[in-house]
């Protein structure tokens, strides 16, 4: 039987378990990536394993998140990333060199390698042929450390594409489009592949934006063949060596073929507050815009902000409307203002930002209240742009332009002719933001240098056969990340400090949570369906962790997060019964029982104390999930201490 391109990276770095999915696998990792909102934690991780120096191919250090330093925190936090970079043998990306998805994909991304990243966005590798997975932090510190990295065996998902986009219409319509067929759970547990003849029409960053916002679907990565069109994006960028043709066989078989005639596509947004609540430019059209963003790893290569400049070009931005632009990197600053582009976006009004997430995590850049804000980044969630009445819609570049010179949702092809814009045959290398670590005998002597900021973090508890708990909070589906451990410039900075960031648990949906969780002591929460969506921020399993939460039992998980938790030695339970869900109220004293025993068989019982009822529970762990949960954690049990 045939394989397709993803089996065939997997099957190359298969160090455990078999390919059938729905199992547990074990990949050996070649390059890891962080950033800095989780890379202090995931470098206290890395310490505390013990190994002197990194064991992977290549890692990479990203300074692009907590880049406002409002205060000393930031700042420190940078400093102890370099300096354990410089010595553990990374290269660090210093802050203004760029958001960490579109450097990697520019100077490191190699087709059929496999990379893992403490940001939920690494999937953009895809783009490029790689096998790009976002992870907790701890995951990566042990991948560092020369550890596997383990997954569920995923399905494969094909996406047949065919025609090619129309004027105006861009790859994040295609985003969308798949969005709207899938829903932001609609690819958990699969590999989405893209191929058909209509691949041949995109080009890298078109193919990156789209495999970076697959994240969006819950999928375990988005993956394109390696082709003609990647090697000369690899040509370009002076890296022709690290080529190599990548294709699924033709037999390889796959658990669902979606197909999209990209001919057909028309100009969308993602409206409030779900990136897979989709709706037609044309339809909105009387929606009055606030503010527009365009920028974040999604949509800020050099060919989007080209096509912006040109669409801008000798006009202004409307008197009502906010312009902002964060290039993504330092290299498509820096070719953007050698082609004159640069001044045509600032003449037209616009705010050019440094380049780095900025606004995508609230790192300043809020809109006004109830504002409509229109930005070509990969998440709407309520509250996350640092406005909890802000109305965040997702959108192309192409549709921020057009509706900043017009003031309202405007649907491109209303404007005209489309700008063509032409890419450059070579890319300006220029990789002096990158510093290299030090030599094995000078980083004996080198130290790592820590602010007053760096907290330690919480350890888990070996697990019991019996936990006594109280109901402390019950929610409902698509629980985010942001939600559960919320982000932005105020709370950004803390993420070293795990006591500090606990005061904001949850803070979206019940102010009341920590205190209610500190006094309860043992805490089970209880939720809905793909409950952690979104970020693969540990801290939304570590500070829960802190909090006493001992358990969640939800309709079902994300991926990312159910790693998480188990890897902080939480129990992430699913209903047997989902409508059992109705039969638990927040308040209630519960207690799980049976746990070594329901470990293994995967059935554990919640007894409802105060409603005098017994709830069904499934708890499908692998035998080294068991291991982990049953020792306190992953670092517990990579260290072996138990
Ligand atoms: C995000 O887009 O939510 C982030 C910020 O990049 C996160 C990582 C984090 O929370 O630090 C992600 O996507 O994983
Ligand atoms: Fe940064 Fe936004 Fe991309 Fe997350 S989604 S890595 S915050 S640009």
């Amino acid at each position: 039987m045939g394989l397709t391109i993803a089996q065939k990276i997997i099957k190359e770095h298969l160090v455990e378990g078999e390919m059938i999915a729905g199992q547990e696998i074990a990949l050996r990792i070649d390059q890891t990536l962080t950033q800095d909102a989780t890379g202090t934690m995931a470098y206290l991780e890395f310490e505390s394993i013990g190994i002197p120096r990194v064991r992977t191919e290549l890692s990479v250090a990203y300074i692009d998140h907590n880049t406002l330093q409002s205060g000393f925190e930031n700042a420190d936090d940078h400093i102890y990333i370099q300096s354990a970079a410089k010595k553990y043998g990374l290269r660090f990306s210093r802050p203004g060199n760029g958001i960490c998805h579109q450097v990697h994909l520019e100077r490191f991304g190699k087709p059929g390698k496999t990379l893992i990243g403490s940001d939920s966005h690494t999937p953009t590798g895809g783009g490029i042929g790689m096998l790009a997975m976002g992870a907790g932090g701890m995951d990566v510190a042990v991948a560092m450390g020369g550890g596997a990295y383990y997954i569920t065996m995923p399905k494969m998902i094909k996406v047949n594409l065919t025609g090619s986009l129309k004027p105006w219409v861009s790859a994040k319509d295609v985003s969308l489009e798949i969005l709207r067929i899938l829903s932001v759970k609609g690819g958990v547990g699969s590999i989405i592949e893209w191929g058909g003849e209509g691949i041949k029409t995109l080009t890298v960053p078109q193919r990156a934006t789209i495999t970076n916002m697959g994240t969006e679907l819950g999928a375990t990565t988005s993956i394109f063949p390696s082709d003609e069109i990647t090697r000369a994006v690899l040509e370009a960028q002076g890296r022709g060596e690290d080529y190599i043709p990548l294709a699924s066989d033709e037999d390889a078989v796959y658990d669902r073929i979606i197909d999209i005639n990209l001919s057909e596509l028309k100009p969308l947004l993602a409206c409030p507050h779900s990136p897979d609540n989709i709706k037609t430019a044309e339809e909105l059209s009387s929606i009055k815009v606030d503010q527009v963003c365009i920028g974040s790893c999604t949509n800020s290569s050099l060919a989007d902000l080209l096509k912006v400049a040109a669409i801008l070009k000798g006009k202004t931005v409307h008197e009502s409307v906010s312009l902002s632009v964060s290039p993504g990197s330092k290299q498509v600053l820096s070719m953007l203002a050698d082609c004159g582009a640069l001044s045509d976006i600032l003449a037209s009004g616009a705010r050019v930002l440094e380049c780095a997430c900025g606004p995508c995590i609230g790192m300043g850049f809020s809109p006004n209240s109830a504002g409509v804000s229109l930005r070509t980044f990969n998440r709407n969630f309520e509250g996350r742009s640092g406005t909890k009445d802000g109305q965040v819609y997702l959108v192309s570049p192409e549709v921020a332009a057009a509706s900043a010179l017009t003031g309202y949702i405007t649907d491109p092809r209303t404007l005209g002719e489309c700008p063509e814009i032409e890419l450059p045959e070579k890319f300006k290398i220029n990789d002096s933001a990158i510093v290299l670590p030090a030599d094995v005998e000078e980083a004996k002597t080198l130290e790592v240098k820590r602010g007053p900021n760096i907290k330690p973090f919480p350890e888990a508890m070996p697990l019991e056969d019996k936990v006594s708990a109280r109901l402390t909070l019950k929610v409902g589906d698509n629980i985010t990340t942001d939600h559960i451990m919320p982000a932005g410039a105020k709370i950004l900075p803390y993420r070293s400090n795990i006591p500090y960031l606990s005061k904001f648990c949850f803070g979206v949906c019940d102010e009341s949570f920590p205190e209610r969780a500190k006094a309860a002591g043992s805490t089970v929460i209880v939720g809905g369906i793909n409950y952690g969506q979104g970020s693969s921020r540990e801290h939304a399993a570590l500070v829960p962790l802190y909090l006493g939460v001992r358990a969640v039992v939800a309709k079902s998980f994300a991926r990312i997060h159910a790693a998480n938790l188990i890897n902080a030695g939480i129990l992430p339970l699913t209903f047997a019964n989902p409508e059992d869900y109705d039969k638990v109220e927040q308040d209630d004293e519960l207690e799980l029982v049976g746990l070594y025993e329901g470990l293994k068989s995967g059935k554990i019982t919640l007894i409802d104390k105060t409603k005098n009822i017994e709830i069904a529970c499934v708890g499908e762990f692998s035998d080294r999930q068991q291991k982990i949960l049953l020792a306190g954690g992953l670092l517990k049990y990579t260290k072996g201490d138990n």
